[in-house]
């Protein structure tokens, strides 16, 4: 489907006044999801920012119903509410499931492993700031190699990230895509899209993180449009085993030249202590990761 920035309903389902930082990608994000899924959803969320963001009831500033579901149990959860919404014969509603990456690619992998086998009908959204955040920016195993967090403190993670879209593919699920919370139409589209679909449906969205990740809060966007142009996020889908590269990454994919990685590494105090061999290690990475998607991509 396409769409425009005219075509956004102007309902807001996300109030101001929620307790997020100044400059939070992952509220800019939820926006926009709220808005692609028009109010037409049951919401299940474990411990997280997502979880402040909601607040309680009944000062939520969130308009869509909402479980707060224990931290392992967000996939769980949504399984429930699926079998919970057929009982009742109520058609119309998505059961979405949102949780950051600590939710997802660390304590939530099980239960989300098992809902996506069992092809359970639901979307399920990571929000992925590469920590965890809620609690003092622990690292989690999206945190990147060489990125400082509350417990890499000196010399930064010596781990890499594990690759949770490429997981969520080996499932054999009808739609798996990543998104980025710059491009919010981008998104927008894609939970439209991803809506229409049955089966488990993941996404898997980047939301930059500027206490976490030490930029100026008024940097979020061009931060994560930057991820984009390096190649750090790819944007794609994979709908029934068809692989498409996303407007931003695929004309980027035409133009040729992706940007060096230790440009978006330099603007984030995160990486304040990294070494030259981690950068490199980094760019071998995006760059095998960035010829795999163009081997996807025969039209371009
Ligand atoms: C079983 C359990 N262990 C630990 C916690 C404490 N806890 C609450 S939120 C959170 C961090 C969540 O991280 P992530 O899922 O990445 O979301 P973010 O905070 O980054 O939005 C932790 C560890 C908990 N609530 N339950
Ligand atoms: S810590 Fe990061 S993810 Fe959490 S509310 Fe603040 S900016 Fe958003």
């Amino acid at each position: 489907m396409k769409i425009n920035a005219l075509n956004l309903t102007e309902k807001e389902y996300l109030l101001p006044g929620n307790r997020t930082c100044p400059g939070c990608a992952l509220s800019l994000a939820y926006r926009h999801i709220l808005k692609a899924l028009e109010g037409q959803a049951v919401v299940t969320v474990p411990a997280s920012c997502l979880t402040v963001l909601h607040g309680m009831y009944p000062v939520t500033s969130v308009e869509v119903p909402c479980v707060n579901t224990p931290f392992a149990s967000t996939a769980a959860s949504a399984t429930g509410l699926v079998a919970g919404l057929k009982a009742l014969d109520r058609k119309g509603l998505t059961v979405v499931a949102i949780a950051g990456d600590g939710g997802t690619h660390d304590i939530g992998i099980q239960a989300l492993s098992g809902a996506a086998e069992r092809q359970t009908d639901f979307i399920y959204i990571c929000y992925d700031n590469e920590g965890y955040m809620n609690t003092g920016n622990q690292r989690s195993s999206s945190t990147p190699l060489g990125a400082i967090s509350g417990t890499t403190p000196i010399l930064g993670k010596q781990q890499s990230q594990k690759d949770m879209t490429a997981i969520m593919e080996a499932h054999g699920i009808p739609y798996v895509a990543t998104a980025n919370a710059s491009y919010p139409l981008d998104l927008y589209e894609k939970i439209r899209g991803a809506m229409l679909i049955q089966g488990t449906r993941f996404i898997h969205v980047f939301t930059p993180c500027p206490p976490g990740w030490r930029f100026p809060f008024n940097d979020t966007v061009r931060i994560g449009e930057l991820a984009v142009q390096t190649g750090w996020v790819v944007l794609y889908e994979v709908e029934h085993a068809v692989f498409r590269l996303s407007s931003a990454s695929k004309s980027i994919a035409q133009r040729g030249n992706l940007r060096p990685v230790r440009e978006y590494l330099a603007e984030q105090g995160r990486f304040q202590n990294i070494t030259e061999k981690q950068i490199n290690e980094l760019q071998e990475r995006v760059n095998a990761r960035w010829q795999r998607c163009l081997a996807r991509t025969p039209d371009l």
